[in-house]
């Protein structure tokens, strides 16, 4: 796999959540797609996750260490912050402030923008365990938002050190990320790296504007020159582990489960939205342009069933407190208005499902919608892709979603543009078979072709090459592209 040193990968999150139970710390994988995606790159480096375990304030001492310790023995060391911290810097900063920023919702960003001061120490704290950790010869790689002082507060303590850094939501255009007061800190934060990633060209354009307009540091080509060194910008495209949903949407449960969701909906057509609750995912204007179309086409009211499931998310920030609110008030509103007695248009689902009954979600669906109003990639947009092993499914996607980037045989729509969305599901319910399966193989391809094991390596080793020649660790991975 790597002739590189151990890898150091920092998170906010873990790839695992800490529970008591009968006394005792038990450890749980979290399979997110992220620690998919770096898991073996973890285990054959004998590396290090770094990152915080969750809010451990109840455990008593002794139950603190013990989680240390199964921790270690899994290749993780945690950074402990306290709760008050936590709040400040995670649902204070990041979450409320430079979340909303990066998706462009410059309204949603609270007048009085706290958590600065709290943002930073937390940052502080994470350089304090990495440095602890890092042997000569380690190779870090440090993910997100929560951590863009990171690079910078690790250049000072490691300066031999190779750092990596990925941006997994999008690089706001140079004018709206101006808006920051601390725009030159968070910049200069991110400097300290020798490669930073982001999902797409647009994002690293955008980031090359910033510096160029904020810190009048110029790039060269995919290079940025700064504090003597040379630092790598480039766009890797966040894949999933597209042969595994494929391998679940085969699985004989999960076809019986698609099965039962297509039979509840008799002989309805099924049009499907996953999303975690945000505020950045469209769901409201999805909503409007399932209203419109049953306002335009009545006889639709009883011809397809439009299914939201909305996992719980940050139900810590107010604002998501009262977005909950709306969604359900918009739900209620449509199906008190657009029901029939056969049928009532929209089954929304708020709750966490399991992996298997999404597979048999998206494997059940005519239609996914995937309209977000800003989104840096959109997982959801490519585990429908890899589900849809018989090539059919019509996927709309909108094209302020990173994955439009690739995923440009999908339905690709506005979704500020609520009586064109509807318009554009209309299309998807009635397109011709030839059309989608000629669509899906597309996407197909291109999901399998670039999946997170493509991406993981390819970030890994251009982080190896680093800062260097881009010919040389472009040889190691021929025929990928990245966009
Ligand atoms: P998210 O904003 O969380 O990620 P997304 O990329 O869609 O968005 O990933 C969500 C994940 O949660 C998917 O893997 C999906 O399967 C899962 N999920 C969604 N709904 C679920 C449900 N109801 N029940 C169970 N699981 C559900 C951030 C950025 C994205 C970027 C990713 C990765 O905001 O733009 O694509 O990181 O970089």
């Amino acid at each position: 796999m790597s002739t590189l040193g151990r890898l150091l990968i920092v998170s906010n999150r873990l790839p695992v959540s800490a529970l008591v139970s009968d006394g005792v710390v038990r450890l749980s994988a979290a399979d997110g797609g992220l620690a998919t995606g770096l898991r073996p790159w973890h285990q054959s480096s004998s590396g290090l996750w770094i990152g915080w375990p969750g809010d451990v304030s109840r455990f008593s001492p002794m139950q603190q260490a013990q989680l240390d310790d199964q921790l270690r023995a899994g290749g993780i060391a945690a950074v402990h912050l306290t709760s008050d911290h936590v709040d400040r810097y995670y649902h204070g900063f990041a979450n409320r402030v430079l979340w909303p920023l990066f998706h462009y919702l410059i309204d949603r960003v609270p007048l009085n923008a706290a958590g600065w001061d709290a943002y930073r120490a937390a940052n502080e704290a994470f350089a304090t365990v990495v440095a602890r950790e890092y042997q000569p010869g380690d190779v870090i790689w440090v993910h997100d938002y929560q951590l863009l002082l990171l690079p910078a507060l690790l250049r000072q303590r490691l300066p031999e050190a190779r750092i990596g850094f990925f941006l997994h939501i999008p690089f706001p255009a140079s004018e709206v990320f101006r808006v920051l007061p601390w725009r030159a800190e968070i910049l200069q934060g991110l400097l300290g790296a020798d490669l930073i990633g982001f999902h797409t060209r647009a994002y690293t354009r955008y980031f090359t504007n910033a510096l160029e307009r904020i810190l009048g540091v110029v790039a060269e080509g995919e290079f940025v020159h700064a504090g003597g060194r040379a630092i790598r910008l480039g766009a890797y495209p966040m894949g999933i582990d597209a042969d595994r949903f494929a391998a679940l949407a085969r699985d004989a449960e999960v076809q019986a489960e698609a099965a039962t969701i297509r039979s509840d909906a008799g002989d309805r057509q099924i049009v499907l939205g996953v999303d975690r609750l945000d505020y950045t995912k469209g769901i409201p204007r999805r909503l409007e342009a399932i209203e419109h179309l049953l306002g335009e086409e009545p006889e639709l009211a009883d011809g397809m069933r439009f299914i939201q499931v909305a996992v719980p998310s940050r139900g810590e920030v107010d604002s998501y407190q009262r977005f909950k609110r709306l969604v359900e008030e918009a739900v209620g509103r449509i199906n008190g208005a657009r029901s029939t007695i056969r049928s009532t248009p929209v089954h929304y689902v708020h709750r966490s499902v399991t992996e298997r009954q999404l597979v048999a979600l998206y494997c059940a669906a005519d239609v996914m919608l995937v309209t977000p109003l800003r989104d840096g990639m959109n997982l959801v947009a490519k585990e429908f892709v890899a589900t849809r092993v018989n090539d059919d499914g019509v996927l709309v996607l909108s094209e302020f979603a990173g994955a439009a980037a690739e995923l440009d045989s999908a339905l690709i729509v506005n979704p500020y543009d609520v009586e064109s969305v509807a318009g554009t599901i209309k299309r998807a319910l009635t397109l011709p078979a030839a059309e989608r399966r000629d669509r899906m193989a597309r996407l197909r391809e291109r999901v399998h072709g670039y999946d997170v094991h493509a991406w993981a390596r390819e970030f890994v080793e251009h982080l190896g090459g680093a800062p260097g020649d881009a010919a040389a660790t472009r040889a190691i991975t021929p025929g990928v592209t990245t966009r």
